[in-house]
């Protein structure tokens, strides 16, 4: 299959098509997460710019810089006509409340296209999860697309946070996550895509198209619809089994409530933890050090 016939597949892809019919989804949602200034933004205006085969356009704003995090609105934008991409909003480190946001996010429950703000509490999910039932985004059927810029080292202990937080998507949503690897022409490539590659994900090395630099180039090109074409495939297959929204939507919130009860717990016994070791520091200076007999 060259360029032009996946651009194709992709174009006309419809879950209407697919073995057992649509199951009750009626749209892929392409879910792009990560941390923030790794190239989310620009991966979607790139994948407009390639599948719509027109003008560059910017249709998600994207940082002056990749220090400055830009994206806060869980934003939406139709590629196709079954598939939308959404840019949520990118944590800086992984925090508990972070990753609380992010599998709620994953999981579809904050609504489309309103901000986003990062959870503390079990009652904050639950009421997430809860307001939920006013939207209809049970049938979308889901895609986690985790994007990583090529340009950042992975220390020992980030591949284990990595590994982590790619579990935990691939446990709210069903599916293994897709690693776009944006700034591929970065000298780290290698090293980079070892570690993602020992993970055993699907990786995708690319270079974005950007404001500044959008010239047409055939492996640009090749490269995002590759990912694409390979993503929706990915779904095709999936659709081959006999599938439920309604029940993938129940088991989505019974992991996020779990999930969100067990940070809880977690930060109580740090909290209870911490102002039992305050306490016994103060006692000691109150008694001073021990005198020897
Ligand atoms: N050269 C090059 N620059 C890129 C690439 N991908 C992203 N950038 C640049 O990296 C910066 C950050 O990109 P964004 O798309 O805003 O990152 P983001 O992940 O959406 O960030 P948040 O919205 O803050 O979460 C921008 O200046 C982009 O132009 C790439 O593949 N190549
Ligand atoms: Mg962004």
């Amino acid at each position: 299959m060259d360029i032009d016939d996946k651009r194709e597949y992709i174009q006309n892809f419809s879950l209407d098509n697919c073995a057992h019919g649509n199951q009750g989804y009626n749209r892929v949602l392409l879910q792009l997460f990560g941390y923030t200034g790794h190239g989310k933004s620009t991966f979607i205006n790139s994948c407009k710019y390639v599948v719509d085969d027109g003008q560059y356009k910017v249709y998600a704003r994207v940082a002056s810089a990749e220090n400055k995090p830009e994206t806060m609105i869980r934003n939406s934008y139709q590629l196709t006509e079954t598939i939308t991409l959404v840019d949520n909003r990118g944590c800086v480190t992984m925090n508990k409340d972070e990753t609380g946001e992010i599998c709620a996010q994953l999981g579809n429950f904050p609504p489309l296209d309103t901000e986003v703000k990062w959870f503390h509490t079990y009652t904050d999910i639950l009421t997430t999860v809860l307001e939920s039932e006013r939207n209809n985004q049970f049938t979308d059927f889901i895609v986690p697309v985790f994007v990583y810029s090529a340009r950042k080292q992975i220390a020992g202990s980030e591949a284990d946070e990595l590994k982590a937080l790619l579990n935990l998507a691939q446990k709210i949503t069903g599916i293994l996550p897709t690693v776009v690897l944006t700034n591929k022409l970065t000298v780290n490539l290698h090293h980079i895509t070892e570690k993602f590659r020992v993970m055993g994900v699907k990786l995708f090395p690319l270079e974005n198209y950007t404001e500044e630099d959008h010239v047409r180039t055939r492996e640009k090109h090749g490269d995002l619809i590759k990912c694409l074409h390979e993503i929706i495939k990915e779904v095709e297959f999936n659709m081959k089994m006999k599938r439920d929204p309604v029940a993938e939507r129940i088991d989505r919130k019974r992991i996020l409530c779990q999930l969100a009860h067990d940070r809880d717990m977690e930060k109580q016994k740090e909290e209870m933890m911490s102002s039992f070791r305050a306490l016994e520091e103060k006692s000691q200076r109150k008694t001073g050090p021990c005198t020897q007999q």
